[in-house]
């Protein structure tokens, strides 16, 4: 079913001015419902995004949009200081009339509004090398002028958001619950996740022991969260700051190469497309090495291609542990659709077990240059 926006209750919220024309919906992400509004004043078009905040999942919209806020004017001064434009570069959201940043609907829905950036464009999968040395520079320059961030300020949106021992647990949970009644047609995947139980525990051990340091992470650095600019290619602008919370540098490399790097869509059903692309995997660890590099430990570099497999394999953990629990988590557009991804992700895990001498050799090889 496509959601719905009440374009009254938007106009009446939001200090939006100007003819409506007509709207876009959005269909990138799996969690909040995404429109674009298009305007016209003066004769100039100006557009706006409009998400209805997934409550299920952002529990407390109000910390949620206190950590956006919050971080987009940080980066807008920063932007600023250094000559950027900070009304391309990071988002601007508005205020509704209460002055919070988001306005509830008389069914309870909560639903913010941010401009929108022009003459950009996402991507969903990735061709050229090029762009995606792009993405690495642009996450890595993300994590570097957020490291002076106040991180104690920031509100947990999402407790436990990549501890993968805990997903595991969740997994484990709805194993047993099998609400769905699909267990039985899953016992394969179900095992493939148990032979690797052992990996949910390798970063939190390097955290426990003070290894990896916890720094202002974004945690969900999918390529179609990055802007970019139609002239120049470069990755302008990093959306989608849901999940700004302190995390590891590796979540969001990881997380960057789980999606990117693949030869295929998180959703391609044709298994034999899927595969981590090496040339792709350099590209990204240059790009984000070139900006990352000087602030990173040499722990964080040694574990960077163990977590392309490790947020690889929690993704594709979550998506099955949806589809035990009936898909309540992830939007869905059809019913195997988590099941789907599942493959996909585990497909791409095994991959990179084939292919970690290389990831590392790569990853060496990038460290020193
Ligand atoms: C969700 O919102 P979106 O689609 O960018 C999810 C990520 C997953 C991703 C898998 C808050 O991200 O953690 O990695 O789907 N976001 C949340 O595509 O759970
Ligand atoms: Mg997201």
């Amino acid at each position: 079913m496509t959601p719905q926006f009440d374009l009254s209750f938007i106009q009446n919220n939001f200090p939006i001015t100007g003819n409506y024309l007509g709207y876009t919906v959005k269909n990138d992400g799996h969690i909040n419902a995404t429109f674009v509004l298009h305007f016209e004043e003066n004769g100039k078009k100006s557009d706006y995004t409009v998400q209805r905040i997934n409550t299920n999942v952002f529990k407390d919209p109000d910390a949620l949009m206190q950590n956006i806020v919050g971080v987009t004017s940080f980066l807008r001064e920063k932007i600023a200081a250094r000559g950027g434009d900070p009304d391309r570069e990071t988002l601007c959201f508005l205020p509704a009339q209460d002055g919070k940043y988001y306005a509830t609907d008389a069914n309870g829905d909560c639903w913010r509004c941010y401009r929108y950036v022009d003459d950009v464009y996402t991507c969903n999968t990735i061709d050229s090398a090029e762009v995606f040395y792009n993405s690495g520079l642009a996450f890595g320059a993300f994590q570097k002028a957020l490291a002076d961030y106040p991180a104690e300020t920031l509100a947990e949106t999402i407790p436990n958001f990549h501890n993968t021992y805990s997903r595991f647990l969740d997994f484990e949970t709805a194993v047993q619950e099998n609400r769905s009644g699909r267990r039985d047609t899953v016992a394969a995947e179900i095992q493939f996740v148990r032979d690797r139980e052992a990996d949910t525990h390798v970063l939190l051990d390097l955290i426990e022991k003070r290894e990896l340091p916890l720094r202002v992470t974004h945690n969900d650095t999918k390529l179609n969260n990055i802007l970019f600019d139609s002239k120049t290619n470069q990755g302008i602008c990093i959306i989608d700051l849901d999940t700004v919370m302190p995390g590891l540098s590796l979540y969001d490399f990881g997380d960057s190469i789980r999606f990117g790097a693949n030869t295929a869509s998180e959703d391609e059903k044709d298994l034999s497309k899927v595969s981590l692309s090496l040339p792709l995997y350099k590209a990204y660890i240059e790009g984000y090495l070139h900006t990352a590099k000087d602030s990173l430990w040499a722990r964080e570099i040694e574990y960077l291609p163990f977590s392309a497999k490790l947020m690889t394999f929690e993704c594709g953990m979550r998506f099955l542990t949806d589809y035990l629990n009936g898909d309540t988590y992830f939007k869905t557009e059809y019913p195997e659709h988590n099941l789907v991804r599942c493959r996909t992700q585990f497909t791409l895990v095994a991959d990179m077990e084939k292919k970690m001498a290389e990831m590392q050799k790569i990853t060496a090889e990038a460290a020193k240059a």
